[in-house]
């Protein structure tokens, strides 16, 4: 079952104006589900809440109890649950709550000032992806069990930013939550290449202001001289300074769909790989004219692009 808005998050709204779920998804009764393109709010149980039943957590447990359906189609019991492309607000009891269910991802959501977390992971082990989970009245990702957490943005949340128990957490900003940035209680999560304050031991990671764009007005794009995007203005715009995060993710995660200059290399943040990733820096103005072989966009072909490109060479 796909539940798709025609023009996106910000024309389809989804107002639940104080009651139940927005949607309410429960164990493989539909099959695979994705949801996707909607604004929803005021959801007073939780904009989305998917929850893998007893019946399915009895298949998990033993599979001859289960339903035949379950044991052919999703063997670990769970059909897949994807989210994706929504904006989940002003949800007094939470934004998106998993409970018991193991196959859900959370993809290219705006998750802000929901009255408890953001996300609310029980018993689950959820993926979320390119995520802005921000001003919630609680944790901004609160998962108890596990998750794997990539090119995210937990800032500005009363509580902690990231909980996590085990998993991973990639390419990712926490910064500016009330409480811890991070917890990670049976310290069984790996982080790397994210900006944490106060600093997080791990490969990659910064310990400095992300320069996002606005935050009263929620926007947490990165500043850049080269070039930010503005959803307000619809427009590029360059700022004054340059966050420390473009360009320092994973070098060998790809890039994807930044645009041109990248420096080669993901950004950090919930924008980092998208097609509204903040541009690259050399401290001039960007190149008139595209060299062949310039691949972090600094106007030269030099060593550094060519230790780009061996990095990647015949992946
Ligand atoms: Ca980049
Ligand atoms: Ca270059």
């Amino acid at each position: 079952m796909t539940i798709r808005s025609e023009n996106g998050p910000d024309a389809t709204i989804i107002d639940c104006q104080g009651k139940g779920y927005g949607f309410h998804i429960v164990g493989n009764r539909m099959g695979p589900a994705r949801i996707e393109g909607f604004t929803i709010r005021h959801a007073s149980l939780g904009a989305v809440r998917c929850y893998g039943s007893i019946l399915v957590r009895a298949v998990g447990a033993n599979a001859a109890q289960g339903s035949a359906f379950a044991q052919a189609d999703y063997p670990f019991g769970y059909a897949p649950v994807v989210i994706n492309n929504c904006r989940i607000v002003e949800n007094p009891d939470g934004g998106i709550l998993l409970d018991s269910h193991d196959n859900v991802t959370i993809a290219n959501c705006y998750i802000a000032a929901n009255g408890t977390a953001g996300i609310w992971a029980y018993a689950s082990n959820p993926v979320i992806c390119n995520c802005v989970v921000v001003q919630n009245y609680d944790s901004g990702i609160r998962a108890i069990r596990g998750a794997e957490i990539t090119s995210c943005t937990a800032a500005d949340n009363t509580g902690i930013g990231i909980w996590i128990s085990q998993g991973a957490v990639v390419n990712s900003i926490v910064w500016g939550n009330g409480q811890r940035q991070l917890y990670n209680p049976d310290d069984n999560a790996s982080v790397t290449y994210c900006d944490v304050q106060g600093g997080w031991p791990g490969t990659g990671n910064l310990d400095a202001d992300p320069c996002f764009a606005a935050t009263r007005s929620s926007d947490y794009h990165l500043k850049s001289e080269a070039g930010r995007w503005d959803p307000n203005s619809q427009s590029w715009v360059k700022d004054g300074v340059t966050s420390p995060c473009l360009d320092a993710g994973d070098p060998m995660s790809p890039i994807s769909y930044e645009p041109f200059p990248n420096g080669g290399i993901i950004n950090m943040g919930a924008y980092g790989g998208t097609a509204e990733a903040s541009k690259s820096y050399f401290g001039e103005p960007l190149c008139e004219v595209i060299i062949a072989g310039d691949i972090n966009g600094d106007c030269r072909v030099d060593f550094v692009d060519f230790m780009l490109m061996a990095r990647h060479w015949l992946q």
